[in-house]
């Protein structure tokens, strides 16, 4: 008695393993591309089984601290970080996670797709650094969309550093949007202050609240600057600044207040920061500091619901490979037809959120290359926030779910699986929560007079008739879903003229 061991669920390669990822790819990018794309995912997915995926759970084991004071009581906020998550910045240059997506030497079309579906692969086992990893991407975005670098040498700098290989170069970027008074109305809750020293050179007086990955090299904040004495409130107060976090190793006029207590995340180091006289580049026009770093927020998005939906796929293939070696009731658990039914569903919703998100990403890489038709940008504008909003929402439920097929074992710590779930609640918060999202969708229909909402419509129809011609099902699923968009823009049109309506989407 008592010698039963119970068979572990094993990690395939995640590309190799993917039911659709390949396909998909295969479907998106030329043949040509594709097979240099599909070799460096096989290869990828090779490391992350036989090297990242353990230096994740090292990094998820070993969580950041700060030391505030030395012996002698100088403050130094030192922040000590595992030895797995320096591996891990330093893995994610090498791959090429962030420059990949701007590498001159590939086709512009197809390079998002293949970065993203690194990241995709990447995330479960990454120990969080893809959080970074966002913000550094949308950092150079927005440095490369605003013309940055030829306004601002050190912009120059950052940009090559942020899209580098080489991890003794390469820079990540925080993003500090928070403050106490306000995380999604940024406009009504920052009391950040910009302090005119010379030219486009400022002082940066406030307090950050939520502030992720402090160990970042550079940041994109919003401050309000002081002209003259003047002060502009609201949103249209707010400019866009450019920041190092450390000069000559010493942080540049800021203090680390503390770390965040988190219900997730917590490889990650989160903290509070006192900006007691930040040295910081004003980069945007006066007053334009939200439409500005919009530029982050639109490519964070997409991260973000990379990062969901993986969180889906791992615990699903997981699921799935336990349910051929976990025994119950004299069956392998996938015999029986009700635990196949609850594998089918988190199945068809991981998949459904990838190729929602990876239509992101294609239009995304077509737009970057210059190739968007006028239909083509609306629609990236409208599915970037329905795709992070929807694979924040869907994956939290699923992967809750997804816990429960391994049973008792699905909570318990060294499995690795309660992680997973505690690392995805965050992804419906953080980079606008469902409702901020879905306001941002309203903005969408509103500023474009609805021609967004029938680009979408027409896409739909252009897929449905495009999947099986004649296939009477899909046929009806593609009429109702046509009728229900034309019934919500029916109701939004007469919404938008009631005083509920949000007043700035009047326009
Ligand atoms: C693993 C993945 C990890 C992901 C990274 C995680 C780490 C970071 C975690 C974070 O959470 S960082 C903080 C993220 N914060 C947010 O996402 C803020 C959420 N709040 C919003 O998005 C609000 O909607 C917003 C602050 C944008 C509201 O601002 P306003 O100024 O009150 O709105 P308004 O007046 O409608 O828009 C101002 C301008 O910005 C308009 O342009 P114009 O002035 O030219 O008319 C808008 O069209 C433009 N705009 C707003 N959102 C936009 C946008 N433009 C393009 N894209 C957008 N998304
Ligand atoms: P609130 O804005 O107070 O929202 C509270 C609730 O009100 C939400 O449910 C929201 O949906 C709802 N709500 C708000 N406005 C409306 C409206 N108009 N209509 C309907 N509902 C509404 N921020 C950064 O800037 N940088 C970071 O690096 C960073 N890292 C983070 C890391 C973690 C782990 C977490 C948890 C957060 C991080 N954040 C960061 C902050 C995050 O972006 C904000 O918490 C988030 O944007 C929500 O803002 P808030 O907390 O002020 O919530």
């Amino acid at each position: 008695t008592g010698k039963f061991t119970q068979p572990a669920p094993v990690l395939e390669n995640p590309f190799t393993s993917d039911p659709i990822l390949s396909r998909a790819l295969k479907r998106l990018i030329p043949q040509q591309e594709f097979v240099k794309v599909s070799t460096d995912l096989t290869k990828f997915g090779e490391r992350i089984v036989n090297e990242i995926d353990q230096l994740g759970h090292e990094a998820e084991i070993q969580p950041p601290q700060i030391q505030q004071f030395d012996a002698w009581g100088n403050r130094i906020d030192k922040l000590i970080v595992a030895p797995a998550w320096n591996r891990l910045k330093e893995i994610s240059a090498e791959e090429g996670l962030i420059s990949i997506g701007y590498d001159k030497s590939t086709d512009p079309e197809y390079r998002r797709l293949h970065q993203m579906s690194k990241l995709y692969m990447f995330h479960p086992a990454s120990g969080l650094v893809t959080c970074p990893l966002a913000m550094t991407d949308g950092a150079a975005k927005t440095i490369d969309e605003l013309k940055l670098g030829e306004k601002f040498p050190e912009c120059k700098e950052a940009f090559e550093r942020l899209t580098s290989r080489d991890p003794q170069n390469a820079w990540t970027s925080g993003q500090w949007m928070t403050e106490k008074g306000g995380g999604s109305d940024v406009g009504g809750g920052t009391d950040t202050y910009a302090e005119k020293v010379d030219g486009s050179n400022y002082t940066l007086h406030g307090y950050k609240w939520f502030s992720s990955a402090i160990d970042a090299d550079m940041s994109l904040t919003l401050a309000r600057s002081i002209e003259n004495g003047q002060v502009q409130t609201g949103s249209r107060g707010l400019s866009l600044f450019y920041l190092r976090v450390r000069n000559n190793g010493q942080l540049n006029g800021l203090q680390m207040m503390r770390l965040k207590n988190k219900l997730g995340t917590r490889q990650l180091p989160t903290a509070e920061l006192l900006l007691d006289g930040v040295k910081a580049i004003k980069v945007s026009e006066e007053g334009r500091g939200v439409p500005s770093i919009a530029n982050m927020l639109n490519i964070t998005r997409v991260h973000n619901a990379i990062a969901s939906v993986a969180g889906m796929r791992r615990i699903v293939s997981l699921a799935r490979d336990y349910s051929t070696r976990r025994i119950a009731f004299g069956n392998t658990l996938y015999k029986w037809p009700l635990h196949l039914k609850v594998l089918a569903d988190l199945e068809i919703k991981t998949r459904a959120g990838l190729l929602l998100t990876l239509e992101s990403t294609r239009l995304l890489g077509k737009q970057e290359g210059g190739r968007s038709s006028e239909q083509e940008s609306l629609l990236l504008r409208l599915i970037t926030p329905i795709a992070k909003l929807h694979t924040g929402k869907v994956c939290v439920p699923a992967i809750s779910e997804g816990i429960e097929c391994f049973g008792g074992q699905g909570y318990i710590e060294d499995t690795g699986l309660p992680g997973i779930l505690r690392d995805t609640q965050v992804t419906a918060i953080w980079e606008g929560t469902t409702n901020v999202l879905s306001l941002d969708v309203l903005r969408v229909f509103a500023t474009t007079k609805f021609a967004a909402a029938k680009a979408f419509a027409d896409r739909i129809k252009e897929i449905i008739s495009k999947a099986k011609n004649g296939d009477e099902k899909l046929q009806k699923t593609g009429e109702a879903l046509e009728n229900a968009l034309n019934q919500l823009l029916g109701t939004l049109k007469t919404a938008q003229k009631s005083s509920d309506f949000p007043q700035n989407l009047q326009r």
